[in-house]
């Protein structure tokens, strides 16, 4: 079968991996990595690029690779891989991948105890051998240990940041067909899970024809799945799973509230529309008839073109798409207690973002400029500390010197946005902040974040923490648990422990807005809230775009029920500055 762009992007990727291994100069392993990142993202299939000739002239893609390519497309195989695995045995590549390992130990592994699978590796820690090889020890064992287990934990699902533009990009082009009444994206992305299993999108026409053809006809379709009247599946070039649906409009109501699901809150519906006498399926509600069988008379049956007649057939009023997770929501409903949570048009400002005086790509002013373009009233540069060196953090003498730019920008800004300085403090693996009191006394706002030592143990990383929650000078916690999406498991803190030092300082708890981390995840969030613990939205960004990425944390805060009342960045610029100097400033 056709190598797909996704197969194609993980070969180049496992060369790559295994070239690191080999110990290839850096160069060469990177030329592979960026050219599976170019390929994962492309929009069209390789195939057709190919055929027009234009291979090179993707980024990333030179000469070699592109003949490297046209070999896979028509062999379906990539000799320079085959040979490579005779030297590199390729399943070091999942070795290479746990976290706290990387390319050095798995050829250490290797070549030292003859360890090519995760399993292997797994056996020889559990009997101790790993302990007394060169520059690793009983706590680097240990930690072998715990990343097997969160590999273990990974799911395969794809990031919500991933299949979110994708699924919206197909639901523009269907939208776009004439036959097409209304569209909408279902299932768990409708209801911001972070990650997500499939695609589900839903339209409304009287002709489903068009709108599946054009469907499984997209040029970044990889293998059709099904393609029925009404619906339709595709595997797409990056590998993600979306099904199509096609129903009239007169019925929009049911098959919306049936496919955003999550299944746990479906069947709560069904259960109270039984008790209202009636059967729900994705098409209409079905009364029953005195012995409680359904009524098959169409004629009968009611179709509800919204889901507020869907939730008016069992007296409720509308629920979110974001609570549906029978987490509640339905008994909130009945007492008239559903949250008004908050949205996108609440937050003023965004927090913590970065510049090219740490790890960012825009100056002070063009981040302020780019806030600006998208209607926020103001912004706290929060550069690394120099702990973070890999992130060229700023020491002492740097960050106070940027102050001034930030309060020459500020001025030039106006009196209508406003640029605030902070910073974004490493918690060191010590536990001992990164910047003395005295610094953070002179800034306007600081924020703590755990960027190193993640594996810690649970006492000794939930007292890291604790040293910033506690301190006076420390405003709020950077993405509290650390995690990455299907990446790298969240921290092992002790989160009651932590919400209580929050509650009692009254220290902030971020919600980071990159697809990323979403962290706090929804259930902390709401917990958070729940104990009165202020929460900040905020999109770290590094670049222009990543600052859209606000949304991502708005839909994590509702799937947390939370309330603009509870994140300071909905606050007027008078309130944030009232509230930091009641903290001391
Ligand atoms: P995913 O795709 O794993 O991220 O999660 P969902 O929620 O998108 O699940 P999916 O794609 O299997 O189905 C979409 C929605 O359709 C789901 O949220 C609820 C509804 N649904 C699917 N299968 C069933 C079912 O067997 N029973 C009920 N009550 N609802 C279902
Ligand atoms: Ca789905
Ligand atoms: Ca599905
Ligand atoms: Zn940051």
């Amino acid at each position: 079968m056709a190598l797909t762009n996704r197969e194609i992007a993980d070969l180049f990727e496992r060369v790559s991996d295994m070239l690191e291994i080999r110990g290839d100069i850096i160069h060469r392993v990177l030329s592979y990595r960026r050219a599976a990142e170019t390929i994962r993202e492309l929009p069209r299939d390789l195939r057709a690029i190919a055929a027009e000739g234009t291979l090179t002239e993707l980024p990333n893609i030179g000469k070699t690779l592109a003949e490297k390519i046209e070999e896979m497309l028509t062999t379906g195989e990539l000799e320079f891989y085959n040979r490579l695995a005779q030297e590199i045995p390729p399943s070091l590549v999942d070795i290479m991948h746990i976290n706290g390992v990387g390319p050095k130990k798995a050829a250490l592994f290797w070549k030292e105890l003859d360890i090519t699978s995760v399993e292997q590796l797994k056996a020889a820690a559990e009997a101790g051998k790993l302990r007394d090889l060169p520059r690793m020890g009983e706590k680097s064992e240990k930690q072998v240990l715990a990343g097997i287990e969160a590999l273990s934990r990974r799911t395969g699902r794809t990031p919500l940041g991933v299949a979110l533009p994708a699924a919206q990009e197909i639901l523009d082009r269907l939208l776009n067909l004439p036959q097409a009444i209304e569209g909408a994206i279902a299932g768990s992305i409708r209801r911001g899970r972070p990650t997500i299993g499939d695609v589900d999108i839903l339209i409304a026409s009287d002709e489903a024809a068009p709108i599946m053809d054009t469907f499984v006809t997209m040029p970044n379709v990889a293998r059709i799945l099904g393609h029925g009247p009404t619906k339709s599946s595709v595997e797409l070039q990056n590998g993600l799973q979306v099904d199509v649906r096609v129903l009239e409009k007169a019925r929009w109501g049911t098959a919306l509230n049936y496919f955003t699901g999550s299944q746990a809150h479906n069947i709560r519906m069904r259960e109270l529309m039984l008790a209202k006498g009636y059967s729900l399926n994705e098409h209409a509600l079905r009364p029953l008839d005195a012995d409680g069988n359904m009524i098959e008379d169409e004629a009968q049956h009611v179709r509800c073109a919204t889901e507020e007649e869907v939730y008016a057939a069992v007296d409720l009023p509308y629920i979110p798409p974001e609570l549906r997770e029978d987490s509640g929501e339905i008994e909130a409903a009945q007492q008239g207690k559903l949250p008004n949570l908050i949205v996108l048009g609440d937050l003023q400002s965004d927090l913590h973002m970065h510049t090219t005086w740490s790890d960012g790509h825009l100056s002070i002013r063009e981040m302020a400029e780019a806030a600006q373009r998208r209607g926020r009233k103001y912004i706290v540069i929060t550069d690394h500390s120099h702990y973070s060196t890999i992130a060229n953090g700023l020491s002492v003498e740097r960050l106070l010197e940027q102050q001034q730019e930030v309060r020459q920008v500020d001025a030039q800004m106006g009196p209508d946005f406003r640029v605030f300085h902070g910073v974004e403090m490493d918690i060191r693996s010590d536990g001992t902040l990164d910047l003395p009191d005295e610094v953070l006394a002179q800034l306007d706002f600081v924020i703590a974040s755990l960027h190193f030592g993640l594996n810690q143990e649970r006492s000794v990383i939930t007292r890291r923490l604790l040293n910033a929650i506690e301190n006076p000078h420390v405003d709020l916690i950077g993405h509290p648990r650390g995690q990455l999406i299907e990446k790298r498991a969240p921290a092992d803190l002790d989160m009651d422990v932590i919400f209580e030092a929050a509650k009692k300082h009254g220290t902030a708890l971020e919600i980071n807005a990159n697809p990323a981390r979403l962290d706090l995840e929804a259930q902390y969030a709401r917990r958070a809230v729940e104990l009165g613990i202020s929460l900040s939205i905020n999109t770290d960004a590094h670049a222009e775009d990543q600052m859209d990425l606000l949304a991502f944390g708005v839909l994590t805060a509702r799937r947390g029920w939370v309330e603009a009342a509870s994140v300071i960045n909905t606050w007027p610029v008078e309130r944030f500055l009232d509230w930091t100097r009641s903290r001391g400033r």
